[in-house]
C-alpha cells in the first residue's frame, strides 16, 4: 500500500513538473554572420550625420577646393548642443563630415595646409574632430568620422603620392580623437586641382583604418563593415539581405548597381548590412533658404529604413554659427515624440504583462518533443487540458515578447516553415507589426505573412512580405482583433526570431 501511495506521489508530482526537454543546442550559424561589432553597430538602429565645413559658409554642395581657409568662420560653434539634441532626438552616434570633397580639413591635419589651423577661426587654433569628439564622449554618444578621398584642393590628387597623403590624413584622424564607431568613405571620385582622377588604394585605407581603429565599421558602396542603402531618399529594399558579393568590386564606379545595394545579393558571400543616409533637409549641407522634412516624412523614412533591416543615418547640418538650428532641433523633439508614442507602447508587451488569458502558440519550438507548443499564462494547471509547459523551453515563443536581445523562438533544424499565433483577452487595435531575426546566427527568412482571426474562426491575411533581417516594421491597415499569428513560409534554416511585436501608429493613420 505503501509503494502504491508512492508511487501515486511520484506520478502526481510528474504531472505537476513534467520533465524538462532535453537542453537544446543552439541553432548553428546560417550563411555569413556579422562581426560582434557589426551586431553592435545595427543595434545603433540611428545614428546623426553632420555635414559641415566650407559649403555650409558658400551655399555650395560641392565645394570647389579653392574656397579661402577664412571662410570658415562659426561665430558659435557649441558641440555639446549637437550632442544633446542627438541624444534627445534618440541617436546613439554622430558622424561628423571631416573632410568633404573640397580638401578642407575640420582639424588641423598635419597632412594638409587647407584646414582650420590655416583659419582665422579661433586664431588658427580651433580643432572640430577634438570638440566634438570630446562632446561625444561626455555625453555618451559614438563619434564617427566622413572622410571624403575625392579632393578638389590636395596638390598631389591624381598621383600616388596622394594615396601615402590620404593614409596619413586617416592616421591622424584616427589616432588623436579616441574610438571610432564608424569610419565613413565616399567612393565619389571626381578630378583634382590639375584635372586628374585618382586610382584610390582601398586596400592600404581599410587596412590602417582597422589596424588603428579595429572596432570601426567602414561604410563604403562595398563595405567592408555596412555598405550603402543605393539611394540619398531615405529607402531600403523591401527585401533586404546583409549580405553583398564584393569580389573584384570597388567604391564608386566599380561598385555593384544601386538595386544590388538596395536589397543585397541573396547568397552574397559577405555580411555587409546597408545603411540608409538621407538628409533632413534637401541639401547634405545648412542653407538659410532650406528646411526640414516634416515629421511625417520622417516616420516614413524610419519605417524604409530601420524599418526594412537597415541602419537610419540621418544628416542634421549644423548652421553658420555652428549650431543645429532650433527648426531642426525641434522637429527631431517631434519626431522622437512621435517614435515614443508608437514604440513605447507594444501590445504584446502590456498584454503579457496584464492579461489573465494572453497566450502564445507556435507550431514547432525546438528540441521541445511537441508538435506544437502553447503558453497560456497565468492560466491554472487544472485548466490546461492537453497544453504542455510551454515556459520552460530553452526556445519557447515566449522570447518573442519583450527586449532581452538574445532569447529567441527557434525551431527544430528541418522545420523551415511554421506559425506562432498570439492570443489576448480584449481586442487589440494595431497598424503595424514588428520583427526581428536574432542576426548573430545569420539571416534566415525570405517569405512570411501576417494573419488576423475574425472572432468567427476565419483567418484573413494582412500582409505579405519576404526578408525580415535584424528589424523588420510592417505596415498593415487598421486592425482590430483577438488574434493574430505570424507565418513564416519559408525560411533558408531553421527559424530564429527574437522579437514580435504589435503598435498603433495614429501618425500614418492622419495622413
Ligand atoms: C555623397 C557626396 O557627394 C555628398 O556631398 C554627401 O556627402 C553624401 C553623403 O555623399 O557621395
Amino acid at each position: 500500500m505503501f509503494l502504491i501511495l508512492c508511487l501515486l506521489g511520484v506520478a502526481i508530482q510528474a504531472q505537476k513538473h513534467p520533465p524538462k526537454a532535453k537542453p537544446a543546442g543552439p541553432p548553428a550559424p546560417y550563411g555569413p554572420v556579422p562581426t560582434p561589432a557589426q551586431v553592435q553597430w545595427q543595434r545603433m538602429e540611428m545614428n546623426m550625420f553632420c555635414h559641415f565645413g566650407p559649403n555650409t559658409f558658400t551655399g555650395l554642395e560641392w565645394g570647389e577646393g579653392t574656397e579661402p581657409e577664412d571662410i570658415f568662420n562659426p561665430t558659435a560653434l557649441d558641440c555639446n548642443q549637437w550632442v544633446s539634441v542627438a541624444k534627445n532626438a534618440g541617436f546613439q552616434g554622430i558622424i561628423l563630415t571631416a573632410k568633404h570633397h573640397d580638401g578642407f580639413c575640420l582639424w588641423p591635419n598635419p597632412a594638409s595646409t587647407h584646414t582650420v589651423r590655416e583659419s582665422a577661426w579661433r586664431n588658427g587654433q580651433g580643432d572640430v574632430l577634438k570638440e566634438l569628439s570630446e562632446a561625444c564622449e561626455r555625453g555618451g554618444v559614438k563619434f564617427g568620422i566622413y572622410i571624403s578621398p575625392w579632393d578638389r584642393n590636395a596638390p598631389t590628387y591624381g598621383t600616388s603620392e596622394y594615396n601615402k597623403v590620404f593614409l596619413k590624413t586617416l592616421r591622424s584622424a584616427h589616432t588623436h580623437y579616441g574610438p571610432i564607431f564608424e569610419q565613413w568613405f565616399d567612393g565619389a571620385n571626381g578630378e583634382g586641382p590639375n584635372g586628374k582622377r585618382q586610382v584610390y588604394d582601398w586596400k592600404k585605407f581599410n587596412a590602417q583604418t582597422l589596424k588603428l581603429q579595429p572596432n570601426a565599421v567602414i561604410f563604403s558602396d562595398v563595405g567592408p563593415g555596412c555598405r550603402w542603402v543605393g539611394n540619398e531618399q531615405g529607402t531600403c529594399g523591401r527585401t533586404c539581405w546583409s549580405r553583398l558579393d564584393v569580389e573584384g568590386r570597388e567604391p564608386g564606379k566599380n561598385a555593384p548597381s544601386q538595386d544590388t545595394l538596395n536589397a543585397g545579393n541573396y547568397n552574397g558571400a559577405r555580411w555587409i548590412p546597408a545603411e540608409t543616409d538621407v538628409s533632413i533637409r534637401p541639401g547634405w549641407f545648412w542653407r538659410a533658404s532650406e528646411h526640414p522634412k516634416s515629421v511625417q516624412e520622417l516616420l516614413r523614412i524610419y519605417y524604409n529604413s530601420v524599418g526594412r533591416n537597415s541602419l537610419l543615418l540621418l544628416n542634421v547640418p549644423p548652421d553658420n554659427r555652428g549650431l543645429i538650428p532650433a527648426e531642426d532641433s525641434l522637429r527631431l523633439m517631434e519626431f522622437r515624440a512621435a517614435l515614443d508614442s508608437i514604440f513605447a507602447h507594444d501590445l504584446v508587451i502590456e498584454a503579457a504583462n496584464g492579461e489573465r488569458y494572453f497566450g502564445i502558440c507556435a507550431s514547432n519550438v525546438r528540441n521541445s518533443d511537441h508538435k506544437s507548443c502553447c503558453c497560456w499564462d497565468n492560466i491554472p494547471a487544472y485548466m490546461r487540458g492537453h497544453e504542455n509547459h510551454c515556459w520552460s523551453f530553452h526556445y519557447s515563443p515566449v522570447y518573442l515578447i519583450g527586449y532581452n536581445y538574445d532569447t529567441c523562438w527557434a525551431t527544430d533544424d528541418t522545420v523551415t516553415t511554421a506559425w506562432v499565433e498570439f492570443k489576448f483577452d480584449a481586442p487589440k487595435t494595431f497598424n503595424c507589426v514588428l520583427l526581428q531575426e536574432y542576426i548573430p546566427l545569420g539571416q534566415r527568412v525570405e517569405k512570411f505573412h501576417i494573419e488576423v482571426e475574425d472572432g468567427n474562426g476565419n483567418w484573413r491575411t494582412i500582409a505579405e512580405e519576404t526578408t525580415i533581417g535584424y528589424k523588420r516594421i510592417v505596415l498593415t491597415e487598421t486592425v482590430t482583433t483577438y488574434k493574430v499569428r505570424l507565418v513564416i513560409d519559408q525560411s533558408r534554416g531553421s527559424i530564429v526570431l527574437n522579437r514580435f511585436g504589435l503598435f498603433m501608429d495614429r501618425f500614418l493613420e492622419d495622413e
